[in-house]
């Protein structure tokens, strides 16, 4: 494969999916960061939906972080990806909804008071119930790391970090989702998925935009 760049923002969790990818493959890559509240032309010019992430490939540019995650599945060995077609189609269905629970947690971390926040806490807390009976563990599909499982460690790692500004609902009733999300958060290609100072990049984002669990 042409060594591929990924046109990214430094918060945006559907990049970190295919860092995440990227490096589970240890594909080489470069990385060029855009500011999205002021993108630039080039990338107007290139990207159909105005979103990140993307991937260059040579003169070819890919969206979506789906589909991006497969293609590097495609043409890397080896696969992160079940052999069964009926546990791919699976993993995918639950792909859609990792997409869901992260536009939830982003509307978390803009919550303008408590009550908005216990609200999407509780709307969080159900959607990771209905996760809790799907988990294999200790990854999704059991045994082997999948790309499923680089789909949702955004997630995991934001519920993380957000627990310690502000308490979330403990996953003590979740003892799937809470050892997923152990083994997720520490998983090396995870851990260097994320700029070093991630974690006030992100804090002071949401505090930026105005989000009362942020400002403690
Ligand atoms: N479904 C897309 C979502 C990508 C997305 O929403 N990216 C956000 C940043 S995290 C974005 O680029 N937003 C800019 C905009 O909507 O104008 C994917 O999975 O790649």
């Amino acid at each position: 494969m042409v060594r591929p760049e990924l046109v990214s923002f430094d918060l945006c969790p559907f990049v970190q999916r295919s860092v995440i990818v990227l490096r589970e493959k240890g594909i080489d890559f470069d990385i060029t960061y855009i500011d999205l509240a002021d993108p630039p032309a080039w990338f107007r010019n290139i990207s159909p939906l105005g979103k990140v992430p993307l991937l260059r490939v040579g003169e070819e540019v890919l969206f979506e972080s789906a589909v991006i995650m497969e293609y590097l599945d495609e043409t890397t060995p080896p696969p992160l990806q079940a052999a069964d077609p009926l546990v791919r189609a699976k993993n995918r269905a639950w792909t859609e909804f990792s997409s869901g629970l992260l536009m939830t947690q982003y509307r978390l971390g803009l919550a303008r008071d408590e009550a908005e926040f216990v609200q999407l806490a509780e709307v969080l807390t159900a959607d990771l119930a209905r996760l809790e009976p799907h988990i294999a563990g200790p990854w999704f599909n059991g045994e082997a790391f999948a790309l499923v499982d680089a789909a949702f460690a955004p997630f995991f790692v934001r519920h993380r970090l957000m627990a310690t500004w502000h308490p979330l609902p403990r996953l003590d009733d979740l003892p799937r989702v809470r050892a997923w999300q152990d083994a997720l958060v520490e998983r090396p290609a995870v851990v260097n998925s994320v700029v070093a100072d991630f974690a006030e990049r992100l804090r002071a984002h949401f505090r930026q935009h105005g989000g009362f669990a942020a400002a403690g």
